[in-house]
């Protein structure tokens, strides 16, 4: 079978709810993907940052080999000798005092909405059903119906109503509307950080510590959805230590599987993590042996490595670098460590920009039809790095 063939399967078989580009991806390791066809590219997504340690990291492999022999998945009916050291681990490298395993980005959204809401009865005093949450235009928070609904894209939400209750929006970087969208039965903010999907949008300075400071004063809890810009993407472990703006919850998710498979959490301290009691929430497979495994090699990876650091360093120079490339189409490229995107002119395709890039051999997604993301893994060197500016910078002067 050829890519042809892959992909006529993928046409048949599977539901149509994406417009992939056109390569089949067949093996991967570091930075570089293979197709069948034997054509090398590199990857400028990494899988929407969840391969920030790079395409099978040989330590993550090595992790996932060596539990994978002894004992895979027990469910949280019994302990497991993996999950502790896991968490552990998961807290001390965010500065929390509990963690809560689940496994996709979006559940660990709804387990950050699950728990305000409810730490908005038990401890705010609001009365259960009037709970309200404060959340920003053009986030992305995930496919579920609580997800979606906190969206205001056409393309996520349309007729997939009754939506969920309980939810106010109010515009990005506006701190005077969302001080005007918080009342006492206010239990949540939540935002990204920089608005991934979005196109890269870093907010001003000083805007997530004015969210910060706007809950602590009206007595709401601030949830950062890091599930994208979390494990040293931006140039930072999460992207909200650019500012003084610790959030009361944080949702994490890709990078903490290393790639390998899902793995999401949430992690808070004990005032906010105390409100879950046995029975109130769960999952079979969150806190299994094998993805408590993957996760710890995964967060040794980006310590030992110090890819917070080198992800500052390599963004500096993409930017740089993208800054002086020729295309009169571009408006200008944006972004924190190695989470950037170029803006083009309004109505321009960046799919046809896409399509060059993977003829001259990188990968990378456009967002809104005008904005290209690139967002190697952060293991780049800076001799990777140089050459695949060089490929960017060579499809650009012909837009
Ligand atoms: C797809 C986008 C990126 C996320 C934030 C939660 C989730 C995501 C900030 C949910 C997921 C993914 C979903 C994926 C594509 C990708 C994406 F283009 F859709 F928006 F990265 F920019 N919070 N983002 O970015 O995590 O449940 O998927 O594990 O195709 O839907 P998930």
């Amino acid at each position: 079978m050829n890519s042809k063939d892959y992909i006529e399967l993928d046409e048949k078989y599977g539901a149509h709810n994406y417009h992939p580009l056109p390569v089949v991806i067949s093996w991967a390791e570091g930075v570089r993907v293979k197709d069948p066809e034997g054509k090398s590219y590199f990857d400028f997504l990494s899988a929407y940052s969840a391969v920030n340690q790079g395409h099978r990291h040989p330590r993550i492999i090595k992790a996932l080999v060596d539990q994978a022999s002894v004992c895979t998945l027990t469910s949280r009916a019994f302990h497991n000798d993996k999950m502790g050291q896991y968490l552990q681990k998961l807290c001390e490298y965010t500065g929390y005092e509990h963690a809560l395993p689940m496994n996709t980005g979006a559940e660990a959204v709804e387990t950050a909405i699950k728990a305000a809401r409810r730490w908005g009865v038990e401890v705010k005093g609001v009365d259960n059903g009037n709970q309200e949450i404060v959340c920003v235009k053009e986030n992305f928070h995930g496919r579920t119906l609580a997800a979606i609904t906190m969206s205001n894209d056409p393309d996520s939400t349309v007729n997939y109503g009754p939506y969920v209750p309980g939810f106010v929006r109010v515009p990005y970087e506006d701190i005077d509307a969302m001080a005007a969208a918080i009342n006492a039965n206010t239990v949540a903010v939540i935002l990204e950080p920089i608005q991934g999907e979005a196109g890269v949008c870093v907010p001003y300075e000083g805007y997530l510590a004015a969210v910060r400071a706007l809950c602590t004063k009206h007595q709401v809890l601030f949830i950062c959805d890091e599930v994208q810009t979390g494990f040293c993407r931006t140039g930072k472990r999460f992207a909200w230590m650019h500012e003084d703006a610790r959030p009361d919850i944080m949702c994490l998710g890709k990078a903490l599987g290393g790639g390998v498979f899902p793995v999401s959490a949430i992690v808070a301290d004990h005032a906010v993590m105390q409100v879950f009691t046995p029975g109130t929430h769960g999952s079979t497979f969150g806190g299994n042996p094998l993805a408590s495994a993957v996760a710890m090699a995964a967060l040794d990876v980006l310590v030992d490595e110090k890819l917070d650091e080198h992800a500052e360093a390599m963004g500096q120079i993409f930017r740089a670098e993208l800054a002086g490339a020729v295309c009169k189409n571009m408006v200008k490229v944006r972004g924190k460590g190695l989470l950037n995107a170029v803006l083009f002119k309004d109505g321009f395709q960046a799919w046809d920009v896409c399509l060059a890039l993977r003829d001259a051999g990188l990968l990378a997604k456009q967002t809104h039809g005008n904005i290209i993301r690139f967002a190697p893994p952060l293991v780049i060197t800076e001799a990777e790095l140089r050459e695949a500016i060089a490929i960017i910078k060579g499809v650009l002067v012909k837009y």
